[in-house]
């Protein structure tokens, strides 16, 4: 008896250690950003922005897509800074010191999150309430079909490099009709953009909750959204490293984990203008395109609904902008004008909601060079008659992490621009359009 009792306490002590060696572990292993810091850039003309984008290396990294008078933002370690620091005199660009020491930030947003969220059971979620991790949307995703057997369809893909599910609903009126023409949106390509999830799970509840102001987006159209794509690099930065953007999955140079998804994609991959080969680059390519579970999920996604693909949206943060293919060469695809025409009825019905400004053009213009990205796959592949990224804003110290209380207003507004365009492209290509 005494034994066993002993016995048990040896378990029980054992366990213990076992569990805090494992919160240790977490602990250590947490990237607290202790001395990032965030600069802001101000370049003075495209040559310097130029200067800027060549000089952008694993050290240090240019928030990519902040690109307007008030120029850009640079995250960079206590070790990278000096050397930042050093170039940017060097080249005469102008720049500022906005916050030495990130941690305290990033400790006070992951507190304020979880307090927020903690008033929610699931599989209820308040989405104007918190960022969930890719397990709740899971969870939220999978209540659907039963809260609306009629409407809601989820299709489990495949899985990603670590075997977390990818899901994708599927959104219709009920009234059965099979083969209606598709808007798909996906989310979370980038594991950082956390407003970019959020979004995309209000878009669900404005289709499915607020049926009466929506249903006329649902007469002849389904929806078909994916609001994770990248499952591992989103659930990293809840739990690790705040600002991973990449993947999860190995490179053969042990050194560096993860490739850009953006840039797995297989057409025109590999530009070195538009994507990196050194696999500890924010922008690595991948070694193949397709390399990746997660990109080949979104591909098949993609193609299934190859021939009534009408508008296809990538949902990412942050600038304000809809991108438009192509981004690997300063050409235009064939229906430009008519893409550009609903981006800027999306711009359009922003301003006039919220003041909030919006640029619209092709990514090779109005951004930069990128090569093998999903939106030039949908449309030069997968057929898709509208393709297009939007860059949603940004919020937070870095811009990709706003506030809980933030996420009210960049998501009704984005829903403003989004409900705009979709009428936009219902009224273009009507439900029995030939689509090419
Ligand atoms: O660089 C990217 O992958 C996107 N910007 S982000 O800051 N979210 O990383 C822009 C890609 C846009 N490409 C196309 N629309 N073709
Ligand atoms: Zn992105």
């Amino acid at each position: 008896m005494t034994c066993k009792v002993a016995t048990a306490a040896a378990a029980n002590l054992l366990l213990l250690v076992l569990l805090v060696l494992q919160s240790a572990k977490i602990l250590l292993a947490r990237e607290d950003y202790k001395d990032y810091k965030v600069y802001q850039v101000q370049p003075q003309n495209d040559e310097q922005m130029q200067i800027l984008l060549n000089l952008a290396n694993k050290q240090w990294e240019l928030l990519p897509t902040w690109r307007n008078e008030s120029g850009i933002k640079a995250l960079v370690s206590s070790q990278g800074s000096g050397e930042l620091v050093k170039l940017l005199a060097e080249h005469h660009i102008e720049h500022q010191l906005l916050i030495d020491d990130l941690s305290p930030f990033v400790r006070a947003q992951r507190a304020e999150n979880l307090r927020s969220k903690s008033r929610y059971q699931l599989p209820y979620i308040d989405v104007l309430g918190g960022f969930y991790t890719h397990e709740e949307i899971n969870t939220y995703l999978d209540s659907l079909p039963e809260r609306y057997p009629k409407r809601a369809q989820i299709r489990h893909m495949g899985w990603s490099y670590e075997r977390r599910a990818l899901k994708v609903l599927t959104i219709s009126n009920g009234d059965g009709r099979r083969n209606k023409p598709v808007i798909l949106i996906d989310g979370t390509v980038h594991a950082r953009e956390w407003i970019s999830p959020s979004m995309a799970l209000y878009i669900i509840q404005q289709l499915l909750d607020n049926d009466a102001e929506n249903m006329e987006l649902l007469e002849d159209y389904d929806w078909v959204i994916m609001p994770v794509v990248n499952a591992d690099g989103y659930e990293y930065t809840h739990t690790d490293s705040r600002y991973w953007r990449k993947t999860r999955k190995p490179n053969d140079n042990i050194e560096c984990i993860g490739t850009d998804l953006n840039r797995n994609f297989a057409h025109e991959w590999g530009h070195e203008a538009g994507s990196s080969s050194d696999s500890c680059n924010e922008t690595y390519r991948g070694a193949r395109p397709f390399d990746q579970p997660e990109s080949q999920v979104l591909r098949d996604l993609l193609l299934s609904y190859s021939g009534r693909l009408s508008w296809y949206l990538s949902l990412h943060s942050y600038g304000n902008y809809f991108l438009l293919p192509w981004g690997y060469t300063r050409d235009f695809p064939d229906n430009y004008y008519d893409m550009l025409d609903v981006a800027t009825t999306g711009a359009m019905a922003i301003v006039h909601a919220t003041n909030g400004i919006y640029t619209a053009g092709s990514t090779y213009h109005v951004l930069y060079a990128t090569s093998g990205d999903s939106a030039d796959y949908a449309k030069a592949v997968a057929n898709a008659t509208v393709a297009m990224t939007m860059e949603l804003p940004a919020g937070g110290f870095s811009g990709f992490d706003p506030w809980v209380s933030h996420i009210e207003g960049i998501v009704t507004e984005s829903w403003v621009g989004v409900r705009a365009m979709a009428n936009d492209v219902i009224r273009r290509y009507p439900s029995n359009h030939d689509h090419k």
